[in-house]
């Protein structure tokens, strides 16, 4: 059986090709920065989006024919729509997936009958895995859809709510252990408010790091050593979401002793809404040595909401893998399509074409991204740019030997600080202009 006839491998044909099933520019095996590119990106599928998504928007219900798919809540449905999974990842040569508990198994009536429903896909995972190579980047749970979370999980006023979601995601570690998961994330989902009038924040944030620290202590028991993420986004579903953005993610966990134990799992979309670019993100993260994986999307110039599209932009991409390059790259995180083709684009194939751009958008960012580096230029004039602060007076600050009034004593003898330099802004903007 196969749920794509006429898609074979995608293969690398080089950026001469016309075939639109084909990679121009990810080619696994090419060297780039002394690392194969397979390495170096990472690539990982979303189960959530690539195999449950329907299309539904506010407007309307799905309009994503999926002919593998009957519909039902079934475990056999399941099954096999993870075998079809595993044929779409192996068709298009992505080295990993992500997926949350309740994306590969329906939900029983309790949650022992939820867990027996998980095992026996996991199951499937687990050989789909082994006959075809393709690993678990990160395991997740889902702790927003269910209503018992409609207030939060960890941060629900109902410790109830809290306990359901501590086993829940007590599971989803032991599957993700299971399947030799080289991570696991928290996304806040509903953790943060809608209203202030019903919301002890103070408390429901302590609730929070409680929380972070038994997955953390769990982990710990179980000898699951993967690295934990969070994943920062500042609204949707709440209108302000307590994860909001990498430097408050990081702030939350320095101020509850977590900092040790997460990285960031950063998404491109979720930087926008936050009203930063992804490359502010990620220098947030990576000059703090939090720097984890990524959720590869983009949102809309025009809507204002998380539309998750496919990264096609070069320029993004080259500022992303700028930045990974900089900070030592992503392993063992991932560029990860947290992404979902249009409600328009229907069909099966939407989700090669998808995929296959998003790659080589990486794969030219990528090589875009390691030519800059090796001209060097842009480092060179942004080294030059800090330049008083290599010797003299600004060496001195840097080390500490003066203060207000030593600092106040040159100034008086001088009368004015040195002339400013230009910051060339325009020209650096031409400078990258010319490795596009
Ligand atoms: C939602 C998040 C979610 C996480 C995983 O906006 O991006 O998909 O990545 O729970
Ligand atoms: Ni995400
Ligand atoms: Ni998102």
């Amino acid at each position: 059986m196969t749920a794509f006839p006429d898609v074979g491998r995608i293969l690398f044909e080089g950026p001469a090709s016309k075939n639109l099933l084909a990679f121009r520019y990810y080619d696994a095996d090419e060297m780039v920065e002394g690392a194969a590119m397979r390495d170096q990106l990472r690539f990982s599928v979303v189960y959530w989006h690539t195999f449950r998504g329907q299309g539904a928007d506010p407007f309307g219900p799905g309009t994503a024919l999926r002919p593998w798919d009957d519909g039902s809540e079934s475990i056999e449905n399941a099954k096999n729509r993870a075998r079809v999974a595993f044929e779409f990842i192996e068709k298009l040569g992505a080295p990993f997936y992500t997926f949350h508990d309740r994306d590969v198994a329906p939900e029983g009536s309790s949650l022992a009958e939820t867990n027996k429903n998980l095992d026996a896909v996991v199951d499937v995972l687990e050989e789909e895995q082994q006959r075809t190579g393709i690993k678990l980047l990160w395991g997740t749970a889902n702790l927003f859809s269910n209503p018992r979370y409609m207030h939060g999980a960890a941060t629900s006023p109902n410790c109830e709510a809290f306990a359901f979601a501590a086993a829940q995601v007590k599971k989803a570690i032991e599957v993700t252990y299971r399947l030799g998961g080289e991570g696991y994330t928290l996304w806040g989902g509903r953790e943060g408010y809608q209203n202030l009038w019903n919301t002890d924040m103070a408390r429901e944030l302590d609730h929070l790091a409680q929380f972070l620290h038994m997955a953390i202590d769990y982990a710990k028991e179980i000898g699951f050593t993967g690295q934990f993420y969070i994943e920062p986004k500042p609204k949707e579903p709440t209108k302000h979401q307590y994860d909001s953005d990498a430097a408050a993610c990081l702030n939350f966990l320095r101020q509850y002793d977590l900092l040790d134990h997460f990285k960031l799992n950063l998404e491109t979309n979720h930087a926008t809404l936050a009203g930063h670019t992804m490359q502010h993100e990620l220098e947030v993260a990576g000059s703090t040595g939090a720097l984890g994986s990524i959720d590869a999307n983009t949102g809309d110039l025009l809507l204002g909401w998380d539309t998750d599209q496919f990264p096609t932009d070069i320029y993004l991409t080259t500022q992303c893998m700028l930045s990974i390059l900089k900070y030592g790259g992503l392993n063992p995180g991932g560029v990860n399509f947290d992404a979902k083709v249009r409600r328009e684009s229907f069909e099966p194939i939407d989700l090669f074409y998808a995929h296959i751009g998003a790659m080589d958008a990486f794969a030219r960012g990528l090589k875009i991204a390691a030519d800059i580096r090796a001209d060097g230029r842009l480092q060179e004039l942004l080294a030059e740019r800090y330049s008083s602060w290599d010797d003299g007076l600004g060496a001195e600050i840097t080390v500490g030997k003066h203060d207000f009034a030593s600092l106040e004593k040159i100034m008086l003898d001088k009368g004015e600080a040195e002339a400013n330099r230009s910051g060339r802004q325009e020209m650096l903007e031409n400078l990258i202009n010319t490795y596009l």
